[in-house]
C-alpha cells in the first residue's frame, strides 16, 4: 500500500504530538486489519419500533425494580440472537486457509462501548438463552465496568457477532467495520419519527435505522437483506420472538 506522505504540520500552525493510548493503538490495528482483509458490504434497513418503545417505556419502572436499566439495546441483542439462530450462516468464521467455514453452536454477542480511552467490545455470552432483563443487567454492568477499566479478559472474548449502537448519540446511518474474525456487525443509529404510508395516509412512526456490514466472502447480499428484514419484523412486533 503506498504510504501517506509524512508532513511537517508545524509549517501551517502550532501543533503538539502525543503518544496514542494502549487501547487506541490496539483498536487501530484491529480495525485496519479488518478493513484490509474483509471485503465489506453494508446493508441498510429500518425497523418500526413505535410499539416496542411504548412497551419499553411502560415497563421501565418495573425493570428498574428488577435492577435493569431498560434501553433499546437489550431488545436489539435479543432480536439479533434470534436472527443468528434463524440464519446460522451469520454465526461463522472463515477457517485459517479461507476455504472452510467454522459454524459456531453458541451465540455470544459483543457490543461496542465508547470509553474515554477508546473503543472496547464487551461480550454477552449465550445471549439467546437470556431474558431481556438479564441482557439489560449484563450490558449495563459490562458497560459500566468498561468505563472504569475493570473488564476482565474473558469479558471481551468469544464474540460471534457485534452490535455497534450510536443510537443514544445521533446519526441516520453509518458503515461499521466487521469485527473480524466475525463475519457481520450491526450498526444502530438514532430512532426518529418518520412519516410512513399505511396505504391511505402517512402515519408518524418511530423508525430505527439499521446498518449491517458483512464479509462478502462468507455471506451473500440476499441473505443480508433477509437478515435485516427479519430483524425489522421482530423489532416491529416483539411477540415474534415467541414464535
Ligand atoms: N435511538 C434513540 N434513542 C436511543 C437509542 C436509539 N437507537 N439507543 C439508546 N437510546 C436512548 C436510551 O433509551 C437512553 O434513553 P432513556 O434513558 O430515555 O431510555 C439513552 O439513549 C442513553 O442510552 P445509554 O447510552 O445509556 O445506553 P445504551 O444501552 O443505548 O448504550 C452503550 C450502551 C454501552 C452501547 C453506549 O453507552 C455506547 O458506548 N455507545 C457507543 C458505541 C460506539 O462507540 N460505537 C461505535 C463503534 S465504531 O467506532
Amino acid at each position: 500500500i503506498p504510504p501517506v506522505p509524512v508532513q511537517d504540520f508545524s509549517q501551517f500552525g502550532e501543533i503538539e504530538e502525543k503518544p496514542m493510548g494502549r487501547l487506541l493503538k490496539a483498536g487501530a490495528v484491529n480495525l485496519h486489519r479488518s478493513w484490509l482483509n474483509v471485503p465489506h458490504v453494508t446493508q441498510f434497513d429500518q425497523a418500526d419500533i413505535t410499539e416496542l418503545e411504548d412497551f419499553r417505556k411502560s415497563i421501565k419502572a418495573e425493570a428498574e425494580k428488577q435492577g435493569a436499566k431498560l434501553t433499546p439495546l437489550p431488545f436489539i441483542i435479543k432480536a439479533c440472537a434470534l436472527a443468528l439462530e434463524t440464519f446460522p450462516q451469520f454465526n461463522v468464521s472463515l477457517g485459517a486457509e479461507g476455504d472452510t467455514l467454522i459454524w459456531k453452536k453458541y451465540i455470544n454477542i459483543g457490543f461496542a462501548v465508547d470509553t474515554p480511552d477508546g473503543l472496547l467490545v464487551a461480550v454477552v455470552k449465550d445471549a439467546n438463552k437470556k431474558s431481556v432483563y438479564q441482557l439489560a443487567r449484563e450490558t449495563a454492568d459490562l458497560g459500566a465496568r468498561a468505563q472504569k477499566k475493570q473488564l476482565k479478559g474473558e469479558d471481551m472474548k468469544g464474540s460471534c457477532f457485534t452490535i455497534s449502537s450510536l443510537g443514544s448519540i445521533g446519526g441516520t446511518a453509518f458503515t461499521p467495520i466487521v469485527n473480524a474474525p466475525e463475519v457481520a456487525i450491526l450498526g444502530v443509529s438514532k430512532a426518529s419519527i418518520q412519516p410512513v404510508w399505511d396505504g391511505k395516509v402517512f402515519q408518524p412512526r418511530l423508525m430505527l435505522p439499521l446498518s449491517l456490514s458483512y464479509d462478502h466472502r462468507a455471506i451473500n447480499g440476499a441473505d443480508a437483506a433477509r437478515f435485516t428484514s427479519f430483524l425489522s419484523q421482530v423489532l416491529a412486533d416483539i411477540r415474534r420472538m415467541l414464535l
